[in-house]
């Protein structure tokens, strides 16, 4: 059963990111729910922002769930990385996505490495970065598994990292672990830069794929760009993918507007899923 998320942003320093609702954890809520979202997908600047309490009865007093954690703004913010040169930068990295790791499975739901995962060059060479890559998901994968929950890594398109691009690339990373808790995020704006054929490669991921982000070639909310997410829609529903579809998009024109065009999209796209059949 394929469920509805949006992303809530409380990190000032990634204004102009593709994250849809500012206006604080407790309006995301409201407009997730009002909307008829099933989650939300949270960006926060650490976990100490939004206390598991507080946010628990948030979610509890509008009826919607908490879909994962993004890590993002330990890169962001703090500039933290698990490939970086400084080995103190690595492992504070680490500890940053453990402590993320340790919010979301209080809710039972991961937390996704995108950004954090860094990338290769100047005195790092691609099997050093690599190696580093591997061994920290290893280990923050096991970590995750302990808490049980699964660890979403996100490949990203070549303007953002030269590790994992594609969905191939990310099998085969996972495929290279010794941990089997990792699954891939599939990112339908990377996707649309790097597959030839995204549906074809949704398909390819089915045993892997743990989260979606759902949006548009332009990174404009679903519907607003040139993508065949009709297909992609087509692939995901295929391969029985039971996740959540978030809304990861630019608030453009505006965050409600891009939020309504989503939920509208999913209603489109979507409208065999039970969840969203009963919201229509
Ligand atoms: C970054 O481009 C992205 O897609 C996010 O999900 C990761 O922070
Ligand atoms: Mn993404």
């Amino acid at each position: 059963m394929i469920k509805t998320a949006i992303t809530v942003s409380l990190v000032e320093e990634a204004r102009g990111g593709p994250f849809v609702l500012w206006d604080g954890v407790e309006q995301g809520c409201k407009t997730a729910a009002e909307l008829g979202y099933d989650a939300i997908e949270l960006f926060a600047p650490s976990h100490e922002v939004v206390p598991v309490d507080a946010l628990k009865k948030l979610l509890t007093d509008h009826g919607i769930g908490l879909a994962a954690v993004g890590t993002g703004a330990g890169m962001v913010v703090r500039k933290l990385n698990l490939t970086d040169p400084d080995e103190d930068v690595r492992n504070r990295a680490q500890g940053f996505i453990k402590n993320m790791i340790l919010y979301g499975a209080q809710f039972g739901v991961p937390a996704i490495i995108g950004s954090m995962q860094g990338r290769w060059g100047g005195d790092v060479s691609r099997d050093q970065a690599f190696d580093w890559l591997r061994t920290a998901l290893n280990d923050l994968g096991g970590f995750a598994e302990s808490q049980k929950v699964p660890l979403i890594y996100e490949p990203l398109n070549r303007y953002e990292t030269n590790l994992c691009n594609t969905m191939a690339e990310g099998i085969q990373l996972c495929d290279s672990l010794d941990t089997g808790n990792i699954k891939l995020l599939a990112d339908v704006f990377h996707m649309g830069i790097e597959e030839a054929n995204p549906a074809e490669a949704m398909i390819s991921g089915k045993a892997y794929i743990g989260h979606v982000h759902f949006v548009d070639s332009n990174r404009m909310a679903a519907g607003m760009g040139h993508l065949d997410l009709s297909g992609i829609a087509k692939a995901l529903k295929e391969i029985g993918y039971d996740g959540f579809v978030s809304a990861e998009c630019f608030p453009k024109p505006d965050a409600l507007t891009a939020a309504k065009q989503t939920i509208a999209a999913y209603r489109k796209f979507f409208k065999n899923s039970r969840t969203l059949f009963v919201c229509d």
